[in-house]
């Protein structure tokens, strides 16, 4: 039986004592403060929120949940409530569920029971956070949100983003879940095998500042479960067709990197499967790599015939010994995960049962650690790693070679060899 609708059975039991038990929790954790609701509005509200989860788990998808949220959060925000507050009905029933789903399923159902649960109402809370945000912002109780892709948002924030138009989830191209205070961004565009276009590019931030909204202390980004490709790099569609930059100031995927290296918790690139190109950038912007023996990672600008930006150089300057940056970028070649252990591209390789469990333990232990700490030293050493005084003739004489670069037929016969999916010929002009 299909676990959503086993769910659904388990549900129709146990809803009442589920109910029960989030009010109860609700109630103890507001012993201490004052004006909290009174328990037959707590009643209400977790039978509400329960309600909205059984939507979810009918219709196997997670919108249902969506625009719910985004009025509680407005609601909420109007009346001057925290967003602590309001997310503890949604942290609250996710164990209460948890608990009571996992007494009554068999032990192989569990991990997917736990993810679908947290899925739903990691939605709401992202769709929760992202609304109250963006009053915060605005400092007015007043504003259409909407969570879908392609859709504009408040301030461009999308929590999770979808392809299509739908939103929530368990179709987004981005996910994100929170275990305690570990965020989990999954990565699961399985048609573009993760490619980093705009769309991605802006998911993966909103996720960042919807998990950030949520108190999150560290995060684990992911390709999706079954995935081979863990991200083909930048959308190679949507580079421009010559005389531009193609990984100039404001490409989304520059934006990306920038939101990774500046967040204030560590990130850890968690890594099943083959790293192309811009990826290979994200994930040595990550603060940790873990990977497993389907691990591969390639830097492949000299197949687009693609100057690579002096930003994105310093990266694997930061990162790599200079010997391993040239042959990657020069040979294009993956480096399998045995060699990318050996040269320290991920700090742990493991096997691929023990990716996620290994993954999680080293995030859950740095999320005991001080977040302050943690922040401050994160900064401090991308200062220390990111900037490269030099002088601005130089600067422009670097930009100078790439432009010829980027304006050559080369350039154009690279992009065109990848669309036509053949080998490109470069002539040197
Ligand atoms: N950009 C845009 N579309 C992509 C990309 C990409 N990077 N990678 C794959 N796709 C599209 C393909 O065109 C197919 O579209 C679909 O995803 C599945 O790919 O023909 P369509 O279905 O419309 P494919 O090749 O059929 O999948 P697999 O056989 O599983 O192979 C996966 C690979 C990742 C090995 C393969 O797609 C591949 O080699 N992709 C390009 C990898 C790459 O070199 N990426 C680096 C891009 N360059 C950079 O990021 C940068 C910054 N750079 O400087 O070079």
């Amino acid at each position: 039986m299909e676990v959503s609708v086993q769910i659904s059975a388990i549900l129709a039991r146990t809803g009442d004592r589920v109910i029960g038990d989030t009010v109860a929790a609700l109630e103890q954790r507001d012993q201490t403060r004052r004006g909290v609701p009174s328990p037959a509005e707590r009643r209400r509200d977790a039978e509400y929120l329960l309600e909205l989860v059984r939507q979810c788990l009918h219709q196997g998808r997670s919108d249902p949940i969506i625009t719910p949220s985004e009025q509680l959060a407005a609601d909420c925000f109007g009346a001057g409530i925290d967003l602590s507050d309001v997310q503890a009905a949604f942290v609250v029933l996710e164990d209460v569920l948890w608990r009571h789903l996992s007494a009554a399923l068999p032990r192989d159902q569990q991990l997917d029971t736990l993810r679908l649960v947290n899925a739903i109402l990691g939605t709401g809370k992202d769709a929760l956070a992202r609304t109250y945000v963006a009053l915060a912002k605005r400092g007015s109780g007043t504003v259409a949100v909407t969570a879908h892709a392609g859709a504009s948002g408040t301030d461009g924030a999308h929590g999770t983003s979808g392809t299509g138009g739908t939103g929530g989830p368990v179709d987004a191209i981005v996910q994100t879940a929170m275990q305690g205070q570990v965020g989990i961004i999954t990565l699961a565009d399985q048609h573009k095998r993760n490619a980093l276009g705009a769309q991605m590019a802006k998911s993966i931030i909103a996720a960042l500042e919807s998990l950030r909204a949520q108190n999150v202390r560290t995060i684990v980004i992911r390709a999706a479960e079954g995935m081979s490709v863990w991200s083909a790099g930048h959308d190679i569609s949507e580079l421009p067709r010559g005389r531009r930059d193609p990984l100039g100031y404001d490409d989304p995927l520059e934006g990306l990197l920038r939101a990774i290296r500046t967040f204030p918790a560590p990130i850890v690139a968690m890594v099943h499967g083959t790293v192309w190109g811009g990826a290979l950038d994200l994930v040595l912007s990550c603060d940790l790599v873990t990977g497993d023996e389907t691990a591969s990672f390639a830097i492949t600008p000299a197949n687009l015939g693609l100057p690579y930006n002096t930003t994105g150089l310093l990266h694997f300057v930061g990162r790599l010994p200079l010997n391993l940056i040239k042959e990657m970028f020069f040979t294009a070649a993956p480096l399998d995960a045995q060699k990318a252990k050996e040269w320290m591209v991920v700090n742990h390789l493991v096997a691929s049962d023990e990716l996620e469990a290994v993954t999680l333990e080293l995030a859950g232990i740095m999320a005991t650690k001080s977040p302050m700490a943690m922040a401050v030293i994160k900064e401090q050493l991308r200062v220390l790693t990111d900037y490269q005084p030099i002088a601005a003739q130089v600067y422009e004489r670097l930009q100078g070679l790439r432009r010829q670069a980027y304006d050559s037929s080369d350039y154009l016969e690279g992009l065109r060899a990848f669309a036509e999916k053949r080998q490109p010929i470069f002539r040197n002009t």
